[in-house]
This record gives C-alpha cells, structure tokens and sequence, in this order.
C-alpha cells in the first residue's frame, strides 16, 4: 500500500472509532501540545461522579461511609470536611524516590513542563475534584506554574481555573537551591528578600483564587548543626518575615487564615515549628497569636513523637485549630510517608477533637497524601481519595456515636469530681495559695485516689468502630 493509502486507513480508523466510542478520550503523552489544549474529552473517561452507595457496596468507584449532603450532629458531612485534593501530589507527584525513577506516566502528561502542559493539567485537576465530589484544591506555587518560569506569567492561566475553591496556597521555599540555609531562617540577606517577594506573590495568587487560608510549612526553616547556627537570630528572623506577612495580608485585603504547620524534621535535621506546643509558644513569644492558626499534619505528629490526636488537642485547647493535612505515616517506616489515612480508630479520635472545635472551617481536610510509588493506574487516583473519605467519614460517624452516647465523656467527668467542689472551684479560679492547701492536706490525710478506668475507655470506644 502507497503512504497516502496508509494514511486514509489510518484516518478511517480513528473516525470509525470516533463514532463508536465517541472523542479520543485522553490526550496522549505524545500529542501535540496545541491539540490538545483544544481537546475537551474526558481525562478520567469512563470513570462518572462518584456517588454514596453504603456500607454494602462493593463497587470501588463509590463512597460506602462518605454522603456529603447527610447531616451528623446538625451539620452536613461535607461541611465538617471541607475535603480538598493537595495538587502536588496528585498532579505532580511521579512515584520518583530517593532509589527510584518515575513510576506514574498520566496519559494526560507530554512529558514537558510547557503552559500548555500546566493548563491542560489543571484541567485534569478540575475534572478530578468534580468527579470526586471535592470542592477546594491546595497548591504550591512552583507546582502550578511551569519551572523557570515566573509567577506573573503563569497568573494568567490561573486566571482560567478559578471555577473550584482554593482551600489554601503556599510558597514552595524548599527545592529550590537557593533555600538550602533556609528562606526566612536563611544567613544570606538576599535568600530572605527573595523568600518574601515569592510569599508576597503566592498570597497575591491565593487572594484572586478566592483562597480560604493561606499555609506557611517551613521545610528547611530549620538547622543541620548548632555549631555553625545562630538560633536565637533565625528566629527572630522567621518572627519578622511573619509579621511582614501578616501586615501585606492586610494591606491587599486578604481575609484568610494565616496558618503554620508544624514538622519536627525532614528536610533539616531540626525544624524551627517542631510539634503544635513549640509553634504556640514562639507564636506567642513575638505577639503573633492572634494571627495565625496551625495546620496539623498528622504523619508530622507522629514524627514528633505525638499522636495526631495529640496535636490536635494541643491545637484546639489553644485556639489554635485552623486546618487538618489528612494522612498517615507507616508505623515502621521512620520518615513523611504521607499516606492516606486509612485507620478508623484514629480518624475517630481526629474527629473527636474536630466535633469539640464544632469543625475547622475555614480551614478543612487537605489531602496531603500520595498514591504509593507501585500504584499506578489513574483509577488508583480516585480509589485512594475515596478510602481517605470514606475512613474520615467513619471517624465521624463513630465520633458523634461516642459523644450522643456520653458514657465517655462521663467516665472523664467522674474522674475529675474531685474539683467539682467548693475547694476545687477555689483552686481553678486561682485563690488557693499553698498555705490554705498545706492545712487543707493535714486535715483530710492520705488522699483516696481512684482508678483512670484506660482499659474500659478503650471499651468504649471500640463498642463505636
Ligand atoms: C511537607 C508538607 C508540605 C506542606 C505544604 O511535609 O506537608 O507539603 O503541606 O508545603
Ligand atoms: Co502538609
């Protein structure tokens, strides 16, 4: 056959199929960048809106736990979650490790890092969150613009997709190296300049996106040796930088929540925002407290050696809960696996603190959270969104079951009666010196101490699960 001939097949084919099973669904990875700009198929074909379906139902593609419109304790499920897809990962994440190249070929990806490419992902990102049933996404600056190029020439595209709500932005001031001693915590003044005018645009961007919060993680905010490092410097540096944030926050009349989430470690050997207790106090060392809140991540909270319960609780009790980055490390994995959270019992525990906050909006649940480097199918993307849901879903469900029932919160009650007394009301309002407490403690001798009742708490909240 001539190549003329070979082409008028070809062409044959693709409009044979085109009529059988409709548009070419995706934009292969070797298409023309243009083309596909202007192609408006599906980038998840065959995969419709996931819908509830209930504990029974065994189709992967379907909520069992998760129903956004149902109401728990007065509120509806997706108002208490505010769910929200984290674009770096599900976008840009590859499967690349320390030991590994990229195991993850979207067919939605050329291979390039052009505008196109950055627009015609985000459509893919759009696509997802609608299938999914998610209303907010989170970004990094340098993951939605191309590299090498600048902020200002990728607001444009940005422009284009604002349709979804941003549930928060962030400045990526930790790959480049240029951020190697830092950003705010850097020695070099520049380092610093440079940090500030790259926040200055990411809030810019978060503020026209209609972004809820805006999140500083300070990834190498941090030092690898004391010996060569001045702490107390650093720190008032990172001070300064914050209040500059804050006062350009109010200059461009940016409502959102300033928040900070704390890490203990990875990438420096030692991070300045260690656990929620260290963020509090330096906040409240320099006067910011009232301007930030915390975005407690939870595999940062068992690298710190807490549990993410914890960290919440620390938070809540402070004021200080604006935001949840949902997911989990491995038990006998040492570093920030950021993995879906798959275990009911801690999501339980999670929405505890969540409920007695009444939610965490305008913050919500930010999906820090990547597919493991060997799963590799695009339906994968929406299995691991689904389970991360439908286990958060528990959790409440579970939750509301612990606090309507109240045998919990009575076993806690009971345990602190003792203050539930004259003397007690004197000791919590600060007007029992040690003089009063000493003849008090001659008086009644060796106090009766009851029992902390752990194992039938831990009935308890097993009876829920
Ligand atoms: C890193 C981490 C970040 C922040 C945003 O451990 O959690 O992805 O959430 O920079
Ligand atoms: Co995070």
């Amino acid at each position: 056959m001539k190549p003329w001939g070979i082409f008028l097949l070809l062409l044959c084919l693709q409009a044979f199929t085109d009529a059988v099973i409709g548009q070419s669904q995706t934009c292969p990875a070797d298409e023309n960048a243009s083309r596909c700009d202007e192609w408006e198929g599906e980038f998840f074909p065959g995969i419709d809106k996931i819908k509830y379906e209930g504990p029974s139902s065994k189709n992967p593609l379907s909520f069992k736990w998760y129903n956004a419109e149902e109401e728990i304790l007065g509120k509806k499920m997706k108002d208490w979650f505010r769910f929200s897809v984290a674009f770096w990962h599900t976008f840009r994440g590859t499967g690349a490790d320390p030991f590994g190249a990229p195991t993850k070929y979207w067919p939605w990806e050329d291979g390039t890092n052009s505008l196109q490419m950055a627009k015609r992902r985000m459509r893919a990102n759009f696509e997802f969150i609608n299938k999914l049933g998610v209303d907010w996404w989170c970004f990094h600056d340098r993951d939605i613009a191309p590299d090498g190029e600048t902020l200002e020439k990728a607001n444009a595209n940005l422009d284009e997709v604002g349709k979804k709500k941003v549930l928060w932005g962030t400045a990526q001031l930790f790959m480049h190296p240029r951020y190697m001693h830092g950003a705010a915590t850097s020695s070099e003044l520049g380092v610093y300049a440079y940090a500030a005018a790259q926040v200055k645009k990411a809030m810019e961007v978060t503020h026209h996106l209609g972004g809820e919060n805006y999140v500083f993680w300070g990834g190498r905010e941090g030092y690898q040796s004391l010996l060569n490092t001045d702490m107390e410097r650093e720190l008032n540096h990172l001070a300064r930088f914050f209040e500059a944030a804050v006062a350009y926050k109010k200059k461009i009349g940016f409502n959102g929540t300033l928040l900070i989430e704390p890490k203990p470690q990875e990438p420096t050997k030692h991070q300045y925002d260690w656990d929620a207790a260290t963020t509090a106090n330096f906040l409240r060392k320099y006067g910011l407290i009232g301007e930030f809140k915390l975005n407690i991540e939870c595999n940062h909270a068992t690298l710190s050696g807490h549990s993410c319960h914890h960290e919440l609780e620390t938070a809540r009790i402070n004021g200080l809960l604006g935001n949840i980055d949902a997911n989990t490390g491995d038990p006998q994995v040492g570093w920030d696996t950021d993995q879906f959270l798959v275990d009911i019992q801690e999501a339980t525990m999670i929405m505890l603190s969540v409920i007695r906050n009444g939610g965490i909006a305008p913050g919500g649940f930010n999906f820090d959270a990547k597919l493991r480097r060997e799963s590799t199918d695009v339906e994968d993307l929406f299995i691991a969104h689904i389970i991360g849901m439908d286990t958060m879903a528990r959790g409440l469900r579970n939750a509301a079951k612990l606090i309507e029932d109240g045998t919990l919160s009575e076993l806690v009650r009971k345990r602190y009666q003792s203050f539930d007394t004259e003397i007690g009301a004197q000791i919590e309002a600060g007007k029992a010196d040690f003089d009063f407490l000493e003849k008090k403690a001659k008086e009644w001798g060796e106090p009766k101490v009851a029992s902390a009742k752990q194992e039938l708490a831990e009935m308890i909240l097993q009876s829920v699960l």
